[in-house]
């Protein structure tokens, strides 16, 4: 009996507990003070280095109008084979006001950049201060070659400024299978089974 439950125990969390742990794939908080950690940078991205200006460190990534006509682009490609449960996570900050026509999307695509899915779309803000965002993508970036991910300024003036800093891709934490919560109490029943 005793041996049964055990088996019992280990299946149903093999099975259903998906206890797995946050790991970061890739993390910039831009402190090498260039873009190296990433694919390319392009227009007017460029990083900062002011101390108080940053999220963490002295660095930050910021953009500015005017923006070139598609755009200006920092963008990373990452594979994400064998890892699951993605999610993309940054600190951002309107430094001056972004107005109507003015927009800088978080986007990501899961082939290799011929689509392009859009997380965010940053426009009509104040300047602010720094701000948590997270997105956790859908099944389709697990296990794959051909993630990308961009922050894509369209800015009218250089009077519209926007940073990010400490971004990151991450493996969410699953939440435990809801069947796993009766672990106990199938236990307990099994139990005072036996014990009768
Ligand atoms: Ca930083
Ligand atoms: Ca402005």
């Amino acid at each position: 009996m005793r041996r049964f439950v055990v088996v019992v125990v280990v299946f149903c969390f093999l099975v259903f507990g998906q206890f797995a742990k946050a790991e970061v794939i890739w993390t910039s908080g831009l402190e090498s003070g260039d873009f190296s950690d990433w694919t390319s940078a392009s227009g007017n991205w460029k990083l900062v280095n002011n101390s108080p200006g940053a999220h963490s460190g002295t660095y930050r990534a910021s953009t500015e109008g005017a923006s070139s006509s598609n755009g200006d682009i920092l963008l990373l490609e990452k594979s994400t084979v064998s890892y699951k449960n993605l999610q993309w996570s940054y600190w951002w900050k309107v430094n001056e006001a972004l107005e109507d026509p003015d927009h800088v999307f978080v986007e990501w695509s899961d082939n290799g950049g011929a689509d392009w899915q859009v997380l965010a779309d940053y426009t009509k803000l104040p300047a602010n201060s720094w701000q948590y965002a997270s997105f956790d993508l859908p099944e389709v970036a697990d296990n794959n070659l051909l993630c990308q991910f961009r922050f894509r300024a369209v800015l009218q003036h250089a009077s519209d400024v926007m940073s990010f800093d400490d971004v990151s891709l991450l493996t969410a934490v699953p939440e435990p299978h809801f069947l796993f919560l009766f672990l106990p109490i199938f236990v307990c029943i099994l139990c005072k089974r036996k014990t009768k």
